[in-house]
């Protein structure tokens, strides 16, 4: 149940796919602020609303950012905003270096530098800093091994958040995700959530592609457990200066739900296969004791998400 209420919340990223779908829970009983640089994200996915408040900007802007933390001096502030393919960090790691690490470095600062009164601040690190040892599932205690400037970028900005937190007693709380899926996710580039390529391709009739053999396992959680999470966390005081597994603590293998949204989208699109990519990892499963310890239950498995996500695509 959302318990935030008659707040002023920053979103970064709030355009994009987790972002908006945040936005959809707390608009109507707060005021949000959104910046998102439309990169990935749409403007079509906010709802109209005079609680809503949006800044097409680039959270790299420190003198801007500084500027509207001070003015607004927001209740609850969630880091979203990132660039989301560890390929493009592969490609250009310092320019994504600055928006993933750097601009979050710079929010922290402020509000450190001004003593701005946030009751928390969120960030939202992901799996991608576990690497590929095998140990699994995942546990937010285990050895981590960022192999990616995206996985060190996250992690680095993890300790920051905790550190910060600690250092200088501003609550503040991370997640890492696994592999999230639902409404508003675009399946634009080649390293979009698989569902939503799956998706698209379902509507559309376009052949799907598998990298690999499709046995490769992932912890794909909806998007509305996520944001159950990420508001029982933002109000939780048992989750402070910490970092939680956000997942639905259950992993399927590629094949089978490329297989499962076959059979709910009635379509008979060709599912084609290609050489793993590189890097590829190949089993992701995450333990979620720290975040069902607080009482947090995830309440779709993969059956009912992609019901509901394959209703939603096609009604839009
Ligand atoms: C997810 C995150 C990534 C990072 C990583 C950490 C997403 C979108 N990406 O990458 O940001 O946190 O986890 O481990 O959540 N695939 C196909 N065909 C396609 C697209 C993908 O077979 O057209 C495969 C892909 O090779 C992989 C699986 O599907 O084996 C899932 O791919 P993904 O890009 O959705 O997510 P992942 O786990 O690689």
């Amino acid at each position: 149940m959302n318990k935030i209420k008659n707040s002023k919340i920053l979103i970064t990223g709030g355009a994009g796919f987790i972002g908006s779908n945040l936005v959809d829970s707390l608009y109507k009983e707060n005021e949000i602020v959104v910046i998102d640089d439309l990169s990935m994200g749409k403007i079509e996915n906010l709802p109209e609303s005079e609680n809503i408040n949006f800044y097409k900007h680039s959270i790299t802007d420190s003198e801007f950012m500084k500027d509207l933390l001070i003015k607004w001096k927001f209740d609850y502030v969630f880091l979203l905003a990132a660039v989301a393919s560890v390929a493009d960090s592969v490609d250009n790691p310092l320019q994504t270096h600055y928006i993933n690490q750097d601009a979050n470095l710079c929010i922290l600062e402020t509000i450190r530098l001004n003593n701005l009164p946030i009751k928390k601040l969120l960030f939202s690190s992901s799996a991608a800093v576990y690497g590929n040892s095998e140990e699994l599932p995942k546990k937010e205690d285990m050895a981590v091994k960022p192999l990616t400037p995206y996985a060190i970028d996250k992690y680095a900005t993890e300790r920051f958040v905790i550190d910060y937190g600690n250092l200088y007693n501003i609550p503040t709380v991370c997640t890492r995700f696994f592999n999230v899926y639902g409404p508003k996710q675009n399946p634009s580039s080649p390293y979009s959530g698989v569902l939503s390529i799956i998706s698209d391709c379902a509507i559309n009739n376009k052949p799907f592609t598998i990298f690999g053999d499709g046995m490769q396992t992932r912890d794909f959680v909806y998007v509305k457990d996520v944001i159950s999470a990420l508001l029982m966390l933002m109000v939780s005081e048992d989750a402070l200066h910490d970092v939680f597994n956000v997942a639905s603590g259950r992993s399927e293998t590629l094949k089978s739900v490329v297989l499962h949204l076959k059979k709910i989208s009635n379509s008979d699109f060709d599912i084609l296969y290609k050489d793993g990519r590189q890097g590829d990892i190949r089993n992701s499963a995450a333990n979620i004791n720290k975040l069902t310890h607080l009482r947090f239950k995830p309440e779709y498995d993969i059956r009912s998400g992609l019901q509901e996500y394959f209703s939603y695509e096609v009604n839009r």
